[in-house]
């Protein structure tokens, strides 16, 4: 059921056009995008609630401003079930999104100038994990490791120690937005303890893998510290989290650097709304979907495997896959997004390792599989997805074509419908 915009309707006929659009498109379309998922309607409505009329500047029990008896619970809420979804013993709720979260963790753990050890970029990392383009690249120094072979998505464990020796990082950072293999966490724990930095993950795209335990905790590892988004695989709301295991001054400066270092006022309905989804996270019905997510995106590896087509990293581990459509099918990646979308599958076009193409117009599509399994899709309808992804790919001036499967598209969606509810 939709929900009730009657009052923006009443008001703002131009608002609510666009958001009965995004309702529809939702509603009708399958969403690949690895990054996105579909929050319950208790996500949705604390998120709309009345917190967000409230400023709350500090941390529950020490604020700036008067008036916390209510926001005072809901961030001591979001704080303990976060602790007890991964494991550790300190918890920030208050970053607005991922790359302030990320941003944060560099402000308490390093001085200007300090250096930082990250995946690179063109291998699967993140922009935020020191591109040049950001404001972090220039503040602090970074320095990268890479894939050994991207056939495989091996890491070069040796070729990071031997990097790590020589560059001195103060953290060495783990995590990505494009890669699709579990990461040897004990060797960047090791890697970090053999030059003394802090080992940092990013765990944005997995953190619901993980709070469900379909995916090997990092912390388990011994990872200090761990930075989040709360709307991917981990079904909140947009914003974002950092964790740290177990030291109390770690936790404190991260404290200090999220307020009043970066941000002012936390956002207290996001608040809200993540101790909702922390909840519906810690219920045993998570753990199901976050071990379907994987199986899902495995039906869909073996559907790309038999028809040829190249996956970096051979394949995958987790909720995503990097395809190399240009490489295997001529097709580029944008024409590949472009054509998708037609036919009312959304993805995004992106670069692979070593990419000779641009990235508006790179060889690889990246898709994934949590947000089609929140609408309960199993392993037959994945690799049906699939095929019907690899039959337009193959033949993508063919209108007709396109006409059938954007027809079998929406049954399939009109067949699962988006839930409302998860617990
Ligand atoms: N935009 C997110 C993603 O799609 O992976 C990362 O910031």
């Amino acid at each position: 059921m939709a929900m009730d915009y009657s009052s923006i309707e009443a008001q703002d006929t131009e608002v609510a056009a666009a958001l009965h659009g995004e309702e529809e498109r939702e509603k009708h379309g399958l969403e690949l995008i690895p990054s996105e998922n579909y929050v319950s309607r208790a996500v949705r409505e604390a998120n709309g609630s009345v917190f967000t009329n409230k400023y709350s500047e500090g941390y529950p029990g020490a604020r700036y401003y008067g008036g916390q008896q209510f926001t005072d619970v809901v961030e001591d809420i979001a704080r303990e079930r976060a602790k007890k979804l991964f494991n550790c013993q300190f918890a920030n709720v208050q970053p607005l999104s991922g790359a302030p979260a990320n941003l944060a963790m560099y402000a308490a753990l390093l001085e200007p100038g300090d250096t930082v050890l990250g995946m690179d970029l063109s291998h699967g990392g993140h922009l935020t994990h020191g591109h040049p383009v950001t404001f972090p690249s220039k503040v602090f120094r970074f320095v990268r490791y890479k894939m050994k072979n991207a056939d495989t998505g091996e890491i070069d464990y040796d070729e990071m120690r031997e990097v790590a020796k020589k560059e001195k990082p103060k953290i060495v950072l783990a995590g990505f937005s494009a890669y699709s293999r579990e990461l040897d966490y004990a060797q960047f724990v090791s890697i970090a303890r053999e030059v003394g930095a802090y080992a940092v993950m990013d765990i944005a795209h997995i953190a619901g893998l993980i709070a469900g335990k379909a995916i090997k905790n990092p912390f388990d590892f011994g990872f200090d510290v761990m930075t989040t988004t709360t709307h991917k695989t981990l079904r909140g709301p947009r914003g974002g989290m950092v964790l740290v295991r177990d030291d109390a001054e770690v936790a404190k400066k991260i404290d200090k650097a999220v307020f009043p270092g970066l941000q002012g006022g936390p956002h207290m309905n996001v608040v809200a709304a993540k101790a909702v989804a922390f909840g519906e996270a810690l219920h045993p019905s998570f753990q199901v979907y976050a071990t379907q997510v994987l199986k899902n995106a495995k039906a869909m590896e073996a559907v790309f495997r038999a028809h040829n087509i190249r996956m970096l990293g051979g394949g995958t581990s987790n909720h995503l896959i990097l395809a190399d459509v240009y490489g295997s099918l001529g097709v580029t990646g944008q024409d590949a997004e472009r054509v998708l979308d037609e036919v009312g599958i959304t993805l995004n076009k992106n670069a692979i390792a070593d990419d000779t193409r641009k990235p508006m117009d790179p060889s690889g599509i990246r898709f994934g599989t949590p947000a089609i399994t929140t609408r309960k899709f199993g392993e037959a309808e994945c690799a049906h997805v699939a095929e019907l992804m690899v039959e337009t790919l193959k033949n993508k001036d063919d209108a007709l074509l396109r006409e059938r499967v954007r027809a079998d598209i929406k049954a399939l969606a009109q067949k699962f419908p988006i839930p409302e509810s998860f617990v």
